[in-house]
């Protein structure tokens, strides 16, 4: 009795699922208006051609229930494009309709896949107290703050895309839990993947290239929010980080002080397990672990005691079996961060204190492969451990 009634239940959802299509000579031409006309776990299917949403909302594509948006770009593309003019900063946004009292997610189940996002003044795809949400095969083409940006959302993956021309993050994993990122490709940007505020987050198989930093794994102050509690547990595999020697054009802010040249750049964060990549041809290192007040001037930040959470030193990271080669050879750091380029390898160490960071079984083309601290007249950084 259990079955049939678990398969009566399941068959009526299917039933009522529909289908709304986009397109010359569809029900809809404009993208927006499907959303709106779409139930709880519709699809709304895009045809090819490029669409302009002038509707002037928060965002062209502004989404506040649980659906698929798909194109139909197998065989041309479907273009998401600003209009130039009205207020739709930006391109496709997931978001209830008001923010949650409890900060936790409230739409759950979303699919983003096969669009091309283009020109928009802030992000390509965000998603904003979302769980259960796909985004998959997308392209992000020089949409200007962040191509793709989950934030506030939960159990997510996102999965063969590609990202470039943002003037902040290719892709931006902020305060966020339990999310996949798989096989993107990321270039042409500050920072190709970030990810900052966050929990339970596995980055595998994404090549990552021609930024100004490959991997950026930031302290929370760098995305100016809170710790979630339990930030860390970022599993960075298999990933391929190659010629970050993007000049940094960014004016002002946090974003005009990364330095060009960077493949992983690791501020102030703690239980990252960075785990068979290869990092190589960054001008100015593969890897750096860097307290975030060294790499920050920290005057005008709150600087919590070692030991609590939000504190600015990496702890209970680790570096395992990864191939670091041919970094650090031609550094072109911005002004105020010049008096590190003396560090310049292919792994960059500098804390002032233990903190259980460990390297083993790693593969770098110069000696040595897990810290600077013995450079003569900096005696005050200490090495890191062996794992
Ligand atoms: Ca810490």
């Amino acid at each position: 009795m259990m079955v049939a009634a678990v398969a009566i239940v399941h068959g009526a959802t299917v039933a009522t699922a529909a289908t709304l299509k986009v397109g010359v000579g569809e029900d809809y031409q404009s993208i927006q208006d499907a959303v709106d006309a779409a139930s709880d776990g519709d699809t709304v299917k895009v045809q090819p051609g490029t669409y302009v949403e002038t509707h002037g909302g928060a965002a062209a594509v502004r989404i506040t229930k649980p659906l698929k948006l798909v194109a139909n770009s197998r065989k041309a593309p479907v273009v998401l494009s600003w209009d130039g003019v009205t207020g739709s900063q930006t391109g496709i946004l997931v978001e209830p309709e008001t923010d949650p009292l409890d900060g936790l997610p409230s739409i759950s189940g979303i699919k983003i896949k096969g669009f091309t996002i283009e020109n928009f003044p802030r992000n390509g795809i965000e998603t904003r107290y979302v769980e259960k949400f796909k985004i998959i095969g997308n392209e992000s083409k020089d949409n200007l703050h962040n191509g793709i940006f989950p934030t506030l959302s939960a159990k997510g993956v996102v999965k063969k895309n590609v990202s470039y021309g943002a003037l902040d993050s290719a892709l931006w994993v902020e305060a966020s839990t339990d999310v996949r990122v798989i096989k993107n490709e990321l270039y042409d940007s500050p920072t190709g993947l970030e990810i900052t505020v966050s929990k339970n987050i596995k980055a595998k198989k994404n090549d990552i290239h021609d930024n100004v930093v490959g991997i950026g794994l930031y302290h929370p102050n760098g995305a100016s929010l809170p710790p979630l509690g339990g930030d860390g547990d970022w599993d960075i595999i298999n990933n391929h980080v190659y010629n970050n020697n993007k000049i940094n054009t960014v004016q002002g802010g946090l974003v005009s002080m990364l330095p060009s040249g960077a493949g992983v750049l690791v501020i102030g964060v703690d239980r990252v397990n960075l785990k068979k990549n290869v990092i190589e041809n960054n001008n100015f290192f593969g890897i750096a672990v860097i307290d975030w007040c060294l790499a920050n001037d920290c005057g005008s930040d709150p600087v919590p005691a070692p030991g609590n959470e939000h504190d600015q030193h990496n702890d209970d990271n680790k570096f395992v079996k990864n191939t670091i080669s041919n970094n650090g050879l031609a550094p072109d750091a911005p002004p105020e961060l010049e008096p590190f380029e003396v560090f310049a390898a292919d792994v960059i160490y500098l804390q002032t204190q233990g903190h259980l960071n460990c390297f083993a079984k790693n593969t770098c083309s110069g000696s040595p492969c897990a810290h600077n601290a013995g450079i003569s007249g900096f005696p005050f950084f200490v090495n890191a451990n062996s794992c």
